[in-house]
């Protein structure tokens, strides 16, 4: 798949820091200091309904990441799926009596342009579930061959015990998995399976679906997770630098991706780092596409909201936090940014010297925007009240802002 147009990330004078970040699977901060190209892999979305402020919020967080790597001069290998087979998208497809490919295409469009309105870098690789059937197939066939999953009426599970490494990701007891597991696409209730959380590796074709051909698993379509493994082993390996989605995806699906990919390869880890984004809400409820509490980006901008404003809205919470989206939000983002555009629009003003510094030293601490827009309102403010002198320091906030935060102002 082709994903969407890169915009300019000025240079910055000096170098940036080393990123250290919060993993869920130690459960505490870790530098990741890759060498000279680091990789990451970032969940996609399902394109059944796009781009919510919950997506724009999670990508946003890994913008940063790239952003943060950028500024310290290294090649970023990004991969990003997008799930453009799977339950719910033939659900609403079903619902709409729309054709299934129709729907993913026109929601997959609709994100590349909220992304490209959002100044998001895009990914190297953009992967489709269904163009990585055919590496799909092969990595299933090899887990069965090895006794890592076995058959039930013709479906292939993956059989957790496999994997002594399992549970690592997400740390959760069993009970807590059991019910993430029944929430989140897993089946633990179905009869015969070894282990009620064994996750699907392959589906059976079931009538009046799509389906494709599986070698000696017969015809039928991927699991979920089986399909960010064969993408992000097929373009990172194993050991990569970040595994990034929302806090939701801790577990079942990076949980169970990890063990995939450990009991394919015998390697540990898949992911040297797991980083998960926090839940935003609306009216007291987490956003989602299945509650259908949801604002998207494309009304806002059709309603003529400034995509920069919308980006400073995400920008002003931690990504791990989670949050309300309220019109109030939305407001303290028009506001800062109508600050922010007149502060840089005059000639010159107070020096802007440690300010690059501030906004670093910021973003490398777990990436604290809302630390990094605090020290960019302070300059502003000393512009508005007393102005400055330093001719260049109006063009430092811009390039700053717009390479590390993803704003044009
Ligand atoms: N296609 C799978 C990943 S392989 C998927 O989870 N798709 S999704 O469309 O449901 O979500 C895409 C990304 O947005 C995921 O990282 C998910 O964790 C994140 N996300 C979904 N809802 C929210 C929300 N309300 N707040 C923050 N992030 C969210
Ligand atoms: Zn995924």
């Amino acid at each position: 798949m082709h994903a969407w147009p890169a915009s300019d990330v000025p240079a910055l004078p000096g170098k940036g820091r080393d990123l250290r970040i919060h993993d869920t699977a130690t459960g505490g901060p870790v530098t990741v200091a890759p060498g000279p190209v680091a990789r990451i892999y970032v969940c996609g979305i399902t394109p059944y309904d796009a781009t919510h402020l919950g997506h724009a919020a999670t990508y946003n967080a890994f913008d940063l990441v790239q952003r943060v790597w950028l500024d310290t001069k290294r090649q970023i290998e990004y991969v990003q799926n997008v799930t453009d087979i799977d339950d719910p998208l033939l659900e609403r497809a079903a619902r709409d009596g729309e054709d299934w490919t129709g729907l993913a295409e026109r929601e997959t469009a609709l994100f590349r342009e909220d992304m490209t309105a959002l100044r998001m870098l895009p990914p190297r690789h953009y992967i489709g579930a269904v163009e990585a059937i055919p590496g799909i197939v092969p990595l299933v066939e090899r887990l069965c061959d090895s006794g890592a999953a076995y058959v039930l009426d013709g479906d292939v599970y993956f059989s957790v015990e496999a994997d002594p490494h399992f549970g690592e990701v997400s740390g959760l007891d069993a009970e807590t998995m059991r019910l993430l597991s029944a929430e989140r696409g897993g089946d633990p209730e179905r009869p015969g399976k070894k282990n009620p959380l064994d996750p699907m590796l392959w589906m059976a074709a079931r009538e009046g679906e799509p389906s494709w051909d599986g070698g000696s698993l017969g015809r039928g379509r991927p699991g979920w997770h089986i399909e960010c493994v064969a993408i992000a082993l097929d373009h990172l390996g194993m050991g990569f630098d970040v595994q990034g989605g929302g806090s939701d995806l801790a577990f079942p699906h990076h949980e169970m991706g990890a063990s995939h990919a450990q009991a394919l390869t015998g390697e540990y880890p898949f992911a040297k780092a797991y980083v998960h984004a926090g839940m935003v809400g609306l009216d007291g409820a987490k956003m989602s596409k299945s509650k259908g509490n949801l604002v998207f980006v494309s009304t806002l901008r059709r309603e003529g909201v400034d995509p920069a404003a919308i980006r400073l809205a995400l920008l002003a919470h931690h990504y791990r936090a989670d949050w309300e989206w309220t019109d109030q939000v939305l407001e303290t983002a028009v506001a800062r940014l109508e600050r922010w555009r007149a502060a840089v629009s005059r000639p010159d003003g107070p020096s802007a010297a440690s300010l690059v510094e501030e906004v670093r030293e910021a973003l490398s601490d777990d990436l604290d925007a809302p630390a990094a827009l605090a020290a960019v309102d302070r300059w502003a403010a000393l512009q508005g009240a007393t102005g400055g002198t330093d001719e260049g320091a109006p063009g430092v906030v811009s390039r700053t802002v717009d390479a590390l935060l993803g704003v044009a102002l």
